[in-house]
């Protein structure tokens, strides 16, 4: 990979690094690319990276953390983001305010779905610079980063890394996690609706539409066969995943441990990711039903977690 002339944007996702000055974004770019710690000069507007993974291209947007392109570029940026990585400088004690009120910018001007990887950074220095540096429960404390888990916020995935940018120490699992929504964002907007089977009980338990559509289709004979059959053909001892192409849309069946889990979807979702979520959902319903926290919102948060993992 090698750096590319400022604005040469190419067609395809974005994921967008954004931070104060001298947090060490392009570092962790260089890092991530090449496997090694460079010297890197302070970043004039944007340098972009073209990173192929999985037969996708992505543009990975570095962009200066001085005052000025904040004031300038970042907010077109974090718009059109995929995916957005912020950096903080855990030794940056003295400029956590302005750190904390950059990151809010950042969140207000996102899409509400692009998910957010929060990058603590420098962990390499935390013996050399006790005093300065910031431990995890400062910087959750300091940036408020419990508030994304509010509703207002939920529909971003969001994860922290305590990474060195320097060492590599957690780079790739960070890289790794944001490029995985980012992947997996397609797929997860494909999900018309969840339905949440109890054999036992021969009813539906939980419900959970992503379109309007679902509301007519739950009374579409042909899904009310495929629950019937599916149920016929349960097997206790072995979990099962049938797949159903219909007219305008698509059913997936996971049957495990006395529920179904179903799924539908538009015509052109991937096979084994809509397996991954059926799983991750079944693996949990079991116990949570039993202790009554079954929620709609649970499973929200299950779906948006199993995908692209
Ligand atoms: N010890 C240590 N130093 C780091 C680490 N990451 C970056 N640095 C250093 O921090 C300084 C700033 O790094 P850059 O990557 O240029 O910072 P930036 O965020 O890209 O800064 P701008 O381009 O000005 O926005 C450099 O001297 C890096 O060598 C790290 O994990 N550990
Ligand atoms: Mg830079």
């Amino acid at each position: 990979m090698s750096r590319k002339p400022i604005g040469w944007l190419r067609k395809g996702k974005s994921v967008v690094i954004m931070g104060l000055d001298y947090a060490g974004k392009s570092t962790l770019v260089n890092q991530w690319t090449k496997g090694v710690m460079e010297k890197t000069v302070t970043t004039i507007g944007l340098d972009i990276e073209h990173v192929e993974i999985q037969g996708e291209t992505f543009n990975l947007i570095d962009l200066g953390g001085q005052q000025p392109f904040r004031l300038t570029i970042w907010k077109t940026y974090a718009q059109m983001a995929q995916g957005i990585i912020f950096v903080f400088d855990i030794t940056d004690k003295r400029r956590v305010e302005e750190a904390v009120e950059w990151f809010w910018k950042v969140i207000e001007w996102l899409r509400e779905d692009a998910p957010i990887v929060f990058c603590a950074n420098k962990i390499d220095l935390r013996d050399e610079k006790k005093k300065e540096a910031m431990s995890l429960e400062e910087i959750i404390n300091t940036f408020q980063l419990d508030k994304l888990s509010q509703e207002e916020f939920n529909q971003h995935s969001f994860r922290i890394f305590e990474i060195s940018a320097k060492t590599g120490e957690n780079v790739q699992e960070a890289m790794q996690w944001i490029f995985g929504r980012v992947i997996g964002s397609d797929e997860k907007s494909k999900i018309k609706a969840v339905q949440i089977y109890s054999i036992e009980k021969n009813k539906s338990i939980l419900e959970l539409p992503f379109s309007e559509e679902f509301n007519e289709m739950r009374y579409d004979e042909s899904l009310i066969e495929i629950i019937d059959y599916n149920i016929k053909l349960y097997n206790k001892s072995q979990s099962t995943m049938q797949y159903y192409e219909q007219n305008k849309y698509d059913v997936y069946i996971f049957a495990q441990k006395g529920y179904l889990c179903l799924i539908v979807t538009d015509k052109d979702a991937e096979y084994n990711s809509i397996r991954i979520t059926s799983q991750s959902i079944l693996s949990v319903v079991d116990v949570l039903e039993q202790e009554g926290n079954l929620t709609p919102e649970f499973l929200k948060w299950v779906i948006k977690e199993s995908f692209g993992a």
